[in-house]
């Protein structure tokens, strides 16, 4: 009995999570999830949503719902690993390191402007994400820096959804 219920709860959840993920309603909510999927193997991995548009001040969390495989989310800076600087100047760089699955890292979100970032052990598979927060101008410094695309491998240039696309849409999933 009680657990036909939890299966019922399960599923009435997961309706108000879909619902939840509307362009519309991301912007009411505190904390904004996003999750770390993949294939066995690591054979394929992405973050869900790939692409967010968020307020300054919100917070956005990642949780690992891959079973068996871990991933990180860890910004392009060069405090990581040397890599080149695809967040805002005056932003502060961040590094989960390894997550196991259900395990969770925030970050919280003030500075604006567009954040890329990546998993560490699948950034060739194309697991990248991009976070806009607020409403950056169109020639603003990052946009460049974004556009030139510097030091980054093909494939993975090609993963990240357009800033625009994101502008319309607030969250762009691929799955
Ligand atoms: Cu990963």
């Amino acid at each position: 009995m009680s657990v036909a219920r939890r299966e019922v709860l399960g599923l009435g959840g997961g309706l108000v999570a879909v619902l939840s993920l509307s362009g519309r309603d991301v912007w009411a909510e505190e904390v904004v999830e996003i999750r770390m999927q993949g294939r066995a193997y690591g054979s394929h991995a992405w973050f869900d949503p790939i692409g967010l548009l968020i307020k300054p001040g919100q917070m956005v969390r990642w949780t690992n719902t891959n079973p068996g495989i871990s991933h990180t989310t860890t910004a392009y800076h060069p405090a990581n690993f040397g890599r080149p600087r695809r967040i805002p100047e005056r932003a502060k760089s961040w590094d989960s390191d390894y997550l196991l699955p259900d395990e969770s890292f925030s970050v919280t979100f003030t500075e604006q402007g567009v954040y890329d970032y990546y998993c560490v052990p699948h950034e060739l598979a194309g697991m990248v994400g991009r976070i806009i927060v607020g409403e950056p101008e169109p020639h603003g410094g990052w946009m460049e820096a974004i556009a030139s695309g510097s030091g980054l491998p093909d494939q993975t240039l090609k993963a990240f959804p357009t800033v625009e696309e994101i502008m319309a849409k607030r969250i762009v999933r691929r799955v």
